[in-house]
């Protein structure tokens, strides 16, 4: 296996309105990055992905972008920018930015232009489609709610965004768009950034014809999976690479909703054709409902065991992982998987970091941050949750309580809530009036209570990191196989990693309960090695194994 330095990395993710706020104006800001540079150096990673900071009217919180070149106006200056990428790199640390050219802001330049007029030389940067039956021309639905088509009074045509209606989509399928996103894209390779995030980059080939999609029983519209993986979305990235990826020494990951393994092996081919990497989503979606993600259905383990075990099998050698659960887009893994305590967010992280892949980790989960209770529909900021809960009680789809409690299990705001860096008031995020409520855990929550704390959530975060970037077995965690054991236990995930004559076992008992099974004997060694445990005294090895609720514990065999 090829080694290079994008898969011995560490990345965290940062979500720039909720991370830190220098000017009290209650919203996150570059400056507040620059501060922190010093906590992520501590933690360990060695990568940052900034979630995008070009200048937006912020309908989806900076998701639509109305000039690439220049630095939103809440977030600070260019001359901020460089001054992140300048310390950051001083650091060690890399610069990974959120590419969104799926679409761009209907305030971009480019949009005023091709909206203006039907013979206007931008008019074919967007997609417009006339009426058909004086209707939108397909049942394509928006991942926001409401119809991917909206109506342009100027020009009496349809225009497509499979977001929001400020969202409208690139048309990729026109060499010119193709060419003016590599040249802004070089732009920002020629200042130094060390690689691109892609935002719904299965997307931007759009189906042959523009047929309508299959519709599920209860869905409003047709079912969005259709805008995945296109028939010229792999020709695309290939002239992406070969225009720009390929001339600057990158780290690139592609968030491919709707991708399956066959698909990753050729979005993150090995031959270095497209991308290094993508964000699959499978593990999770393995919780969401029969018609939309808003349900509360907890997650089978032996559903996620058998998906991340066939994503490591499938790609090892052909291509290369992302390993995450969190994200800006998902709750908070603790209350997903685990149940808000710091022992299960030890135990759910064990489970990912010793995965073959690079991990990703999402601001406050080093920490164990919680989804929280925002109690009312009005304390929600995400258009995405807002216009779900309005669609579809009004369509009397849902009633208003049960959806609630739905979206304030899944909504992306449980990710959006204000890091959480001391129990001062607004959690140390801002001297203003934070832009989202706090989660009012934030006086136990905290980076100030396990900054020092080597039983804290924080210090094993840092742990992990370190036996995967620097210790004696590093090489096994990166690169060694992958082997599932216990395929049908329904409580503990355990695994195998090896390289030549390293092999470590890994343990989760992600039941709250204390559980008892069996090992094969030939993992039964002697004087096995440990190399991290989440709990202070740890199972013995042995044939007949117990493990507390939560337990976690890695040996070298
Ligand atoms: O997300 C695309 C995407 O697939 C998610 O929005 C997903 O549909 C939903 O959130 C999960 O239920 C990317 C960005 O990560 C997201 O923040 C943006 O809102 C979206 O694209 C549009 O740019
Ligand atoms: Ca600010």
């Amino acid at each position: 296996m090829n080694k290079t330095w994008w898969k011995e990395s560490v990345v965290y993710q940062i979500y720039p309105r909720s991370f830190c706020d220098t000017n009290g104006d209650g919203i996150g800001d570059i400056r507040g990055i620059i501060r922190k540079l010093d906590y992520l150096k501590r933690l360990g990673i060695n990568v940052i992905w900034l979630s995008p900071v070009y200048k937006s009217p912020n309908d989806d919180n900076g998701y639509d972008i109305s000039d690439y070149q220049a630095i939103m106006d809440e977030f600070g200056t260019m001359s901020d920018f460089d001054e992140l990428l300048l310390e950051a790199h001083a650091r060690g640390l890399r610069i990974v930015m959120d590419l969104v050219v799926n679409h761009t802001s209907d305030e971009h330049a480019w949009f005023v232009e091709s909206r203006s007029s039907r013979e206007n030389e931008k008019r074919d940067y967007y997609i417009w489609r006339e009426a058909k039956d004086g209707k939108e021309p397909n049942n394509w639905g928006s991942y926001f709610s409401g119809s991917a088509w909206e109506w342009d009074k100027t020009t009496q045509m349809y225009y497509l965004h499979f977001f929001s209606k400020k969202q409208p989509d690139l048309n990729w399928a026109n060499p010119v768009v193709r060419e003016k996103v590599f040249e802004m894209m070089t732009w920002w390779c020629e200042k130094g950034i060390d690689g691109f995030r892609m935002d719904v980059i299965s997307m931007i080939s759009k189906p042959e014809g523009f047929p309508d999609a299959p519709k599920k029983e209860g869905m409003l519209y047709g079912d969005n999976a259709i805008t995945c993986n296109g028939p010229h979305v792999h020709e695309y990235l290939q002239e992406m690479n070969r225009e720009v990826l390929s001339r600057y020494d990158l780290v690139t990951v592609g968030e491919c909703a709707g991708v399956t393994v066959e698909e990753a092996k050729k979005y993150a081919n090995a031959q270095g054709s497209e991308l290094n990497m993508v964000f699959q989503f499978e593990h999770v979606g393995l919780d969401a409902g029969t018609v939309d993600k808003w349900d509360k259905t907890p997650m089978s383990l032996p559903a996620l065991k058998e998906n991340l075990t066939k994503w490591q099998k499938e790609l090892d050698e052909v291509a290369w992982n992302s390993i995450f659960f969190c994200n800006h887009d998902q709750p908070r893994v603790v209350s997903r998987l685990g149940d808000d305590s710091a022992v299960s967010a030890k135990c759910i992280a064990t489970m990912l970091h010793f995965m073959q892949g690079t991990p990703y980790i999402y601001q406050g989960e080093e920490l164990g941050m919680t989804n929280c209770s925002f109690g009312s529909i009005d304390n929600f900021r995400d258009i995405e949750s807002i216009n779900a809960y309005y669609e579809l009680t009004e369509a009397g789809l849902r009633q208003p309580e049960e959806l609630l409690s739905c979206i304030e299990y899944k909504s992306r705001d449980n990710a959006r809530t204000p890091m959480q860096w001391s129990d001062e008031e607004n959690a140390g995020f801002t001297t203003g009036n934070p832009w989202i409520m706090v989660n009012p855990n934030y006086t136990e929550i905290n980076a100030k209570k396990q900054l020092d704390d080597p039983d804290s959530v924080f210090c094993f975060y840092k742990k992990l990191i370190t036996l995967r970037r620097n210790s004696k077995w590093s090489d096994v965690i990166v690169y060694g196989r992958y082997d599932l054991i216990l395929p049908e236990d329904e409580k503990i995930f355990a695994y195998i990693r090896t390289l030549e004559d390293r092999k470590l076992l890994i343990l989760c008992n992600f039941s709250q309960e204390k559980e008892k099974f069996r090992l094969p004997c030939e993992l039964i060694s002697a004087q096995p090695e440990i190399l991290i445990q989440n709990t202070e005294n740890v199972p013995e090895l042995r044939e007949d194994m117990e493990m507390e609720a939560w337990q976690a514990v890695v040996y070298e065999l």
